[in-house]
């Protein structure tokens, strides 16, 4: 549809809605008084005389006030409040939810519903040169979620591209999947890998061709190991997210991975992100020293925990 063509139909779509009263006709001759800015409250409807502007519930002031009528312990709800990112002090309309209550709980889906149906930012892996290779999920984020047993494996193209591509037998094999967040990997992945990729060559180690693993799942890590037979994988990939929470990637790593190997072969650094979680530039450093260690003992997983 072209320019022309897309203003007749926003025309026609006006003459429409003038013609059954739902918006008021222009100011003057010809224009269309413009819409009011979000910030501004609405005038009420007027097909049905209802005002449904609501204050946005998802701001931090919103988050922390509480909503139980007349508390027992006012001071000490807040505090409890603020100590938590659990939903407390909510209050009630009957036996139901406030309406705030269910929009906030939406507005937190729909950030979970966005990192996970998203793909990571092209950008991003150009930035890192990342070369991108798909496990076996052919139907997209749907099979994805459906059939973790096919994200645990490498197609046929992702084997020959990284045979063709990747040095063999090196310390370290360093691989980004984007796992179940896509945003937990844009949020990270700028701070960690430059922090891993110095620590390695710090510490004397090689450091093999880094890619990108789409559609990851973290058992990916035994096809990459069969593969390239690095000393230690280290898969960057996103956490599956939380209500609200969806920057959070972890690092899964492995001694020498293989096809049979399990999580009890793996070891995680967990809940990587900045304000309040593990943050991303110390989970480089201490990935680094995590693969010293398995490569000292030969280990990693429980065999590691036990070799300490
Ligand atoms: C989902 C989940 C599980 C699921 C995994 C099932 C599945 N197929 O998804 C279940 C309920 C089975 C589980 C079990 C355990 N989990 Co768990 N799990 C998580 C959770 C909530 C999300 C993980 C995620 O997003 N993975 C990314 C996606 C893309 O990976 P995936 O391939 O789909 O799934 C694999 C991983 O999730 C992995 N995995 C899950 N938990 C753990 C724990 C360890 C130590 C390892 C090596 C691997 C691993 O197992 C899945 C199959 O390979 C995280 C919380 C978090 N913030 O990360 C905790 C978390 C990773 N789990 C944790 C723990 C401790 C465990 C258990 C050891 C608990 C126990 N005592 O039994 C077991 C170990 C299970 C195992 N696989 O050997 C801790 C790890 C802490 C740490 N740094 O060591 C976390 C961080 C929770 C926490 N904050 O305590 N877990």
């Amino acid at each position: 549809m072209n320019d022309t063509q897309l203003n007749a139909l926003i025309e026609e779509v006006i003459r429409e809605l003038h013609a059954t009263g739902a918006i008021k006709p222009p100011t003057t001759q010809g224009a269309v008084a413009p819409p009011p800015p979000p910030s501004v409250s609405r005038p009420p409807s007027p097909v049905s005389g209802l005002h449904i502007d609501l204050p946005d519930p998802t701001t931090p002031a919103a988050r922390l006030t509480p909503h139980v009528k007349n508390p027992k312990d006012a001071q000490g709800l807040r505090a409890l409040m603020a100590s938590t990112t659990a939903r407390i002090g909510v209050g009630r309309a009957g036996p139901r939810y406030r309406t705030s209550s269910l929009l906030l709980f939406q507005g937190d889906h729909a950030v979970t519903q966005d990192a996970l149906y998203r793909d990571v930012d092209q950008k991003l892996l150009d930035e890192f040169n990342l070369f991108t290779v798909q496990t076996k999920i052919t139907g997209g984020k749907q099979e994805y979620l459906l059939r973790p047993d096919l994200g645990r494996l490498l197609n046929d193209e992702a084997k020959r591209l990284i045979n063709d591509k990747c040095q063999k037998n090196v310390n370290v094999q360093l691989v980004v999947g984007d796992g179940l967040s896509a945003a937990a990997v844009e949020a990270n992945l700028r701070q960690m890998f430059p922090v891993i990729q110095q620590g390695v060559k710090s510490a004397g180690l090689t450091l093999g061709t880094p890619f990108f693993v789409k559609y990851a799942r973290v058992g990916v890590m035994n096809d990459i190991g069969d593969l390239i037979k690095p000393d230690v994988v280290i898969l960057l990939i996103g956490e599956r997210p939380g209500l609200g929470r969806a920057e959070s990637m972890s690092a899964y790593m492995g001694y020498k991975p293989k096809y049979g190997d399990t999580d009890a072969d793996r070891d995680v650094v967990c809940n990587i992100f900045e304000n309040g979680g593990t943050n991303p530039l110390e989970a480089g450093a201490f990935v680094v020293q995590i693969a010293q260690k398995m490569r000292k003992h030969e280990a990693s997983g429980v065999k590691l925990k036990l070799a300490k």
